[in-house]
């Protein structure tokens, strides 16, 4: 990829991370914008951690990348984990704020989208998030449509995900998608999921059953130079699901309570997480954690599938 900037001073690539890119190694990139502003404490921190075992024991290094000290991280300690998970005042940094936050050496946690260019700037192809921002319900009026959507649209990094946040419009998400010509591709079912859910009652635009089959769309993607992602939608386990009619009754409140406390702009989506995590007596939370932790599995899976696709193709002299 042209932009590349490895060796920038304002990026700073962690040393397990820089030695798996630079031999070829699978890296899968984490968003860190669910640990500061998506999850409860302690919760938060301790998906984080087992999110990044969960992609070491599938062979893949992983990436976790967030804002601190005026550079941008990719790749975390302990204690940084620690730092996002507790600290009150973490921006929650989207493609436009990376600026200001690194000029003003401030705290930031990466949503989908500055997650997505960082990774690239340090040639990471593969991201786990859990769900993506996108069309906000209302959003005729409101213009709410998550900077995600653009983001996808022109940076070349696969993104996992358990479907689209379920407080969004889902259709007019799934439009918006093909008007900015994102593939999408959900695993192993027709139905787009809902990701709490694994319906959304909207078809997938697309259905691929094996990570290999998803693989070889990515590679033929970028090897005909079509810019931007493919978005990759991995339904929660059925175990862990909540049915797709108990969570639209919450979501409808929490739609309308954000709208009366008149909560706009970047505030949306913790707030209405937070009404819901409370509003489900927690089990909405305990579904986002196993929705992420089956995504990073997968994630470790395509990002392996990636390499060894490469060196098999470098051996063969091609
Ligand atoms: N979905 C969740 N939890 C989250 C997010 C999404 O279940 O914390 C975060 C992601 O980082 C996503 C961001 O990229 O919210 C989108 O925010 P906005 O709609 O403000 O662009
Ligand atoms: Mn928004």
């Amino acid at each position: 990829p042209e932009n590349r900037m490895n060796d920038h001073k304002l990026l700073t690539i962690s040393a397990d991370v820089r030695d798996a890119l630079a031999s070829g190694q699978p890296v899968v990139a984490l968003e860190s914008s669910i640990i500061a502003h998506g999850m409860p404490y302690p919760v938060n921190v301790d998906t984080a951690l087992q999110m990044e075992d969960l992609v070491r024991s599938h062979q893949a290094i992983p990436a976790t990348i967030a804002l601190l000290d005026g550079t941008l991280r990719v790749g975390l300690n302990r204690e940084q984990f620690e730092f996002l998970g507790t600290k009150k005042d973490v921006w929650k940094v989207s493609l436009r704020d990376i600026p200001y936050v690194i000029s003003r050496k401030l705290p930031g946690a990466t949503t989908v989208a500055a997650t997505m260019r960082i990774a690239h700037m340090a040639g990471i192809r593969i991201l786990v998030t859990g769900g993506i921002g996108g069309v906000h319900r209302g959003a005729q009026s409101t213009m709410d449509i998550s900077a995600d959507l653009t983001e996808l649209s022109q940076t070349p990094v696969a993104v996992v995900s358990a479907g689209v946040k379920s407080v969004l419009d889902v259709g007019l998400t799934l439009e918006y998608l093909e008007t900015w010509g994102i593939p999408v591709v959900t695993v192993g079912q027709d139905q787009f999921p809902g990701f709490y859910s694994r319906e959304s009652g909207f078809p997938s635009p697309l259905r691929l059953d094996e990570p290999g089959a998803i693989a070889h769309l990515l590679r033929v993607k970028w090897e005909l130079g079509l810019q931007g992602a493919v978005l990759i939608a991995n339904p929660v386990p059925a175990k862990d699901e909540i049915p797709f009619t108990e969570m639209e009754i919450v979501i409808r409140d929490a739609v309308a309570a954000a709208g009366k406390n008149r909560i706009s702009g970047k505030q949306v989506t913790p707030f209405l997480l937070q009404f819901i995590a409370e509003n489900t007596g927690g089990k909405s939370l305990k579904a986002n954690v196993a929705a992420v932790k089956n995504n990073a599995i997968l994630g470790a899976t395509m990002a392996r599938l990636l390499s060894d696709g490469e060196r098999s193709r470098q051996l063969a002299g091609q």
